[in-house]
C-alpha cells in the first residue's frame, strides 16, 4: 500500500487514467480517550449524546472511507486497552506502523496519569519513524469541556510542550478538542483538509464560480464528513466576525440529517437532503448536493433572481468539479463501511 498521495493530474484528465488514493490513517490513544466517539461523529453521522453507548474496541477497528479527490481513507481505530497497545508495538509491528500516512494521537486531559500516557506516545512514536518515517502526526488533546474555561489553556499548553519533547523525528500539529462543541470539526476539517490531494485545483476552481455568480461566500462540504474542506470569499465575506461559522454549520448540519433519519427513517448514512435554500431579509443561501463527494453552499445578498442565477450556474458548474473528484466507481456502497451505523 502506498501512503503518500500521487501527483494529481489537473481538471481535464482523463477520469480512467487518475490512479485511485489510499491514505492510511491511524487512530491512537489510551481507551476512553474518546477515538471511537470522534470517527462516529465524524464519519458516522453519530451525535455526540450517542458515543455513550460506545464498547471499548476490541484490537482493531478497520473501516474505508470514500473520499473527495478519489482518495480512500483507510482508518485503524486502534483500541487503546494496554493488552492490545502492547501486541501493537510488539507482535502487529510492522504490520501496524507500516505505510502510514498520518497518525492522529488522542490524550485524555482528564487522565490521572499523564506521566504514563507519554510513555506509551513516546513508544509509538518511535515505532512510526522506524516504519513511516515521513507519516504526519497529529494531536488531539480531548475532553477539554471536563476543564474548568479559565484553566483549558494553560493545561493545553503543559500537556503540549510535554509531548512535543517525545515526539522524536515529527513535528506534530496540536489541537484541543470536545465532542460537544465545534473544537471537534474545527480539528478534523483541517486534518481532512491536508488530506484531500487536489485542494489547489478545487480551491482555484471554487473562486472562479464565486466571483461569477456573486457570492458573498462559497463552501464546499466533504460528503462522508459534512466537514468544510475548502471555501472562498468575497470582501464582504471576509469581514464576517464569526470565525468559527463553518465548523457550526458542519455541527448544524449533522443535526439536521439526523433528525431526518430519525423522523423519515431513512438509514443515517443516507444523503437526506439534495438541496436546502434559505432566504431572509439580510441573505439568502443554498446548500445543493454537488458532485459525487461533495456539498456546496453559496451565501449571496438578498434577491430572488440573483439566486435562482446562482443556483443555475453552480449547477452547471457541477462537471468541472466532479473530474476533480473523479471516483473510480459509484454504486450504492460509497461513504462509511465498517463500523457498526
Ligand atoms: N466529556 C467528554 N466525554 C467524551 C468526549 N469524547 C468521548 N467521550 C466519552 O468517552 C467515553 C469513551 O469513548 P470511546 O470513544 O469509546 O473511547 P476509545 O478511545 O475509543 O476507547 P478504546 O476503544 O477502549 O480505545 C464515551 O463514553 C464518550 O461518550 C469528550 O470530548 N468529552
Ligand atoms: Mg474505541
Amino acid at each position: 500500500m502506498e501512503a503518500s498521495a500521487q501527483p494529481v493530474a489537473d481538471a481535464g484528465a482523463a477520469p480512467e487514467i487518475r490512479k485511485q488514493k489510499k491514505k492510511k490513517v491511524l487512530l491512537m490513544g489510551k481507551s476512553g480517550s474518546g477515538k471511537s466517539s470522534m470517527r462516529s461523529i465524524i464519519f458516522s453521522n453519530y451525535v455526540a449524546r450517542d458515543t455513550r453507548r460506545l464498547g471499548a474496541t476490541i484490537d482493531v477497528d478497520l473501516s474505508h472511507v470514500k473520499f473527495l479527490g478519489n482518495l480512500t481513507l483507510n482508518l485503524w481505530d486502534c483500541g487503546g486497552q494496554d493488552a492490545f497497545m502492547e501486541n501493537y508495538l510488539s507482535q502487529q509491528r510492522s504490520h501496524v506502523f507500516s505505510n502510514v500516512g498520518v497518525l492522529i494521537y488522542v490524550f485524555d486531559i482528564e487522565s490521572r496519569d499523564f506521566d504514563r500516557d507519554l510513555l506509551t506516545y513516546r513508544s509509538i512514536i518511535s515505532a512510526l519513524s522506524q516504519f513511516s518515517p515521513t507519516s504526519s502526526v497529529y494531536i488531539l488533546i480531548h475532553k477539554m469541556d471536563l476543564v474548568a474555561p479559565a484553566q483549558r489553556e494553560a493545561s493545553y499548553n503543559d500537556r503540549i510542550a510535554a509531548i512535543r519533547t517525545k515526539s522524536d523525528v515529527f513535528d506534530p500539529v496540536p489541537f484541543a478538542t470536545s465532542i460537544w462543541d465545534q473544537s471537534l470539526y474545527k480539528a478534523w476539517a483541517e486534518i481532512i483538509h491536508d488530506l484531500v490531494p487536489n485542494l489547489s485545483s478545487i480551491e482555484r476552481h471554487l473562486a472562479t464560480l464565486g466571483t461569477l455568480i456573486e457570492a458573498e461566500e462559497v463552501l464546499l462540504f466533504e460528503r462522508s464528513s459534512f466537514l468544510v474542506v475548502s471555501h472562498w470569499c468575497s470582501s464582504i465575506g471576509s469581514s464576517n466576525p464569526t470565525t468559527d461559522r463553518f465548523e457550526r454549520l458542519s455541527n448544524i448540519i449533522k443535526n439536521f440529517k439526523q433528525s431526518t433519519s430519525r423522523y423519515t427513517g431513512t438509514p443515517k448514512s443516507a444523503e437526506q437532503f439534495v438541496l436546502l435554500e434559505l432566504k431572509l431579509s439580510r441573505f439568502c443561501m443554498f446548500v445543493v448536493k454537488f458532485s459525487t463527494n461533495t456539498y456546496l453552499a453559496v451565501v449571496l445578498p438578498p434577491g430572488e433572481e440573483r439566486f435562482n442565477a446562482a443556483l443555475e450556474n453552480a449547477m452547471q458548474a457541477r462537471k468541472e468539479f466532479e473530474s476533480l473528484d473523479s471516483p473510480a466507481r459509484r454504486g450504492p456502497d460509497r461513504g462509511v463501511s465498517g463500523p457498526s451505523e
